[in-house]
């Protein structure tokens, strides 16, 4: 069952490592393979940048917030004309908002009224194990859909839906929640199932920052689409993982914002304040604007505020992390134009920002934003070393020379002690902790912290050949979690291992 259940073994045998963009450059900016839409594609800047709506209670006591989220198929308009099934939470691409308090209760009751099964993990999170998203915890379809692929075994399999109860015990920060299906991540993700969940708190709140209408999301994520609208993605022909000419990942030709090609947003010549998500299975950016003077002033990383504010005159930002900016459009006149590109794909579009008018201004940056402390390297710890490698005895993506076993646990770490843990490459693998944030300490042997990796992070994007050591301690709860990339493609072909916390 094993060796079906991983096709993708004996489909990517003769594949050859691929790198796109290769070629001349040492270390190719991207891992993946580009993907091209056969629908006629949209100018850009036409479309309006849509705002995923905030989800509603259906209701609250004294200690926690109750909802209720409907995965379902849902026809979206995504290019103008043209519509989409997707596989969305309420319908939606990307799902609603979860806009929360720190250490308030949130509990949801997710419905799958989907045909395939499906898992939810909120992504930063620091959650309990049984509602943490193992991969193997399936909540099946509510319709008694049934395909092969749920003959999985091994987890807490619920039918129809599962009760998820988040303690949202942690700083305010950027979170997002996705799906987490053992080897089918990637498509479901690609399809739909994410979206955010801030969660606030007072120390933030009583910072001068941008807010309201001035504080906005950007989900960016890659899509590529058929003639007729639908999704295109290169999944293998029998069973998990993709073709083999797309083992390094897949990258798309069209660039959704919130789920919007490349949209436009007006603004005041004023402060806002950008939740910046890479939502993208396998594409990294370097974010830049084309024109004009606007630098991004990073004031919060995955896990959270940063000490002290971070300028950066572009923003390199791997799958799944998130970086917090404030952008200051006031040098801007009413009329300007202000692009946003990725220089790691010839400045092509993202979106643009029209400037409308003059305001008033009364946000802030302050000089110091956060009383967290950056903890020092101790001495004497537990480290650990994990491999990120391709092949190690099979065709697929591994950890330590091991494809995922759910069965395998590769660590047991104990509670409320630091450990180090050392990450090592190949080619690009952005690598995801799941339950407590960590401390960047060193990246390819400097222990000066490199300008992405600021802050409490949950994730690294980790270079081609590079070691990354980071400070990571576990808290509070005990259970099976995972380590993985969260390039999505290598993930569900098995470059995810579990530890367990005791
Ligand atoms: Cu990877």
């Amino acid at each position: 069952m094993k060796m079906s259940r991983r096709g993708f073994m004996v489909a990517g045998a003769g594949a050859t490592l691929a790198l796109s963009g290769c070629g001349q450059e040492a270390k190719p900016a991207q891992a993946g393979e580009l993907l091209r839409s056969k629908a006629k594609l949209p100018a850009p800047f036409q479309v309006p940048l849509p705002i995923p709506p905030v989800k509603k209670p259906v209701r609250s006591d004294a200690k926690a917030d109750y909802y209720r989220v409907v995965q379902r198929k849902a026809s979206r308009e995504i290019l103008p004309g043209l519509t989409t099934e997707v596989m969305g939470y309420d319908g939606l691409f990307p799902g609603p908002t979860f806009d929360v308090r720190s250490g308030r209760t949130t509990v949801v009751e997710q419905v799958n009224e989907l045909d395939v099964s499906t898992v939810v993990h909120l992504h930063g999170g620091h959650t309990p194990a049984p509602s943490d998203g193992w991969p193997l915890d399936l909540v099946m379809p509510a319709n008694g859909g049934h395909t092969e692929r749920h003959v999985m075994s091994g987890g807490d399999m619920t039918m129809g839906r599962r009760t998820y109860t988040y303690p949202n015990t942690q700083r305010a920060a950027t979170l997002w929640y996705h799906d987490h299906t053992m080897d089918y991540t990637a498509p479901q993700v690609y399809r739909g199932l994410f979206g955010l969940h801030l969660i606030r708190d007072d120390e933030e709140d009583n910072l001068p920052l941008p807010k309201d209408d001035r504080e906005i999301p950007l989900v960016i994520a890659d899509r590529a689409f058929d003639a007729d609208g639908s999704f295109l993605y290169p999944a293998a022909k029998d069973g998990p993982g993709v073709e083999p000419a797309y083992m390094e990942g897949v990258i798309a030709d069209v660039t959704l914002v919130n789920g919007a090609p490349w949209p436009v947003h007006e603004v005041d010549a004023v402060r806002y304040r950008f939740r910046i998500l890479n939502a993208s299975n396998a594409r990294r950016y370097e974010l830049a604007f084309s024109n004009g003077p606007a630098k991004f002033v990073q004031i919060g990383s995955d896990g959270g505020l940063l000490d002290l504010p971070v300028e950066h005159k572009t923003v390199v930002i791997a799958p799944a992390e998130r970086f917090d900016v404030i952008v200051d459009f006031s040098q801007y006149r009413p009329g300007d134009e202000v692009t946003l590109v990725n220089k790691l794909d010839n400045n092509s579009n993202v979106m643009r920002f029209k400037v409308a008018h003059k305001a008033v201004d009364e946000s802030n940056i302050p000089a110091k934003l956060s009383s967290y402390a950056v903890t020092p390297r101790p001495a004497g710890v537990v480290r650990r070393e994990w491999r990120f490698r391709r092949g190690g005895g099979h065709s697929g993506w591994t950890i330590n020379g091991k494809a995922f076993d759910p069965a395998v646990m590769q660590a047991q770490v104990k509670l409320d002690q630091y450990e180090i843990w050392t990450f090592v490459t190949d080619v690009h693998h952005p690598v995801h902790v799941h339950l407590a944030p960590f401390q960047v300490l060193s990246r390819g042997g400097k222990t000066k912290v490199a300008e992405f990796d600021h802050g409490w992070k949950d994730t690294v994007d980790i270079r081609p050949a590079e070691v990354v050591e980071v400070l990571v301690k576990f808290t509070a709860h005990k259970g099976k979690y995972l380590i993985h990339c969260h390039n999505l493609e290598h993930e569900d072909m098995a470059m995810m291992a579990a530890f367990e916390t005791i």
